[in-house]
């Protein structure tokens, strides 16, 4: 897994400051404009490609992300504070993740997922609310506004890095009060070329 210097610095915050690192984030949450938040963290492992685009192609402001080359199951991510989406729970209807993305084959696919805490007990496993990304539902070299209402994401189980296990799920258990990360993640094949992303944010209507 390879983190960024942002993240290692995260890692170590929370590590020394646990049990003072709980704050929670009011929406909308900004996690990438021009640049990744302060607010959170960032990281990616088997991602080949990942570097701010300040050419003309972005979506808005002065710069995207352009990434991809992608192992299966390699993914990049942002990373939140203990309790720092909990705003979240108990309004989960009214909350959108959204992101621009550009595509460039109509083969890319994705699945964009938070991520529960994991800590290698049956009691907080990390459970992954899930959505598919797929480029063949969009339009492919053009910028594209997506918009997913958290309600419509699947809790579709969990794996354990602790336990290398994984854990079925058959009722929506995903826990906001204590969300790790989100994650776009090549889960189902590798991303072989490249794409661009910008201005990912999470929003109440
Ligand atoms: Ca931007």
């Amino acid at each position: 897994m390879k983190l960024s210097k942002k993240i290692m610095a995260f890692v170590g915050a929370g590590l020394l400051l646990a049990g003072s690192f709980g704050f929670a984030s009011e929406l909308p949450l900004v996690i990438y404009d021009d640049a990744v938040s302060e607010k959170v963290g960032d990281g990616n492992w088997d991602v080949q490609l990942w570097i701010p685009n300040y050419d003309k192609d972005k979506s808005e402001g002065s710069c995207s992300i352009m990434t991809g080359l992608i192992g299966r199951y390699g993914a990049f991510a942002f990373y939140f504070g203990e309790g720092q989406l909990s705003e979240i729970k108990g309004k989960k209807d009214n909350v959108y993740l959204c992101f621009d993305v550009k595509f460039t084959k109509k083969n890319q696919q994705l699945q964009v997922r938070f991520v529960d805490t994991d800590d290698g007990t049956k009691k907080n496993i990390p459970w992954r609310l899930a959505y598919d990304l797929k480029a063949s539902d969009y339009k492919v070299d053009e910028w594209c506004k997506v918009e997913i209402p958290l309600a419509s994401m699947f809790c579709w189980g969990g794996w354990s890095n602790i336990t290398n296990t994984w854990t079925d799920i058959g009722s929506n258990e995903f826990d906001f009060t204590r969300v790790e990360k989100l994650e776009f993640a090549a889960e189902e094949a590798p991303v072989s070329s490249k794409f661009l992303i910008d201005n990912i944010r999470i929003i109440e209507k």
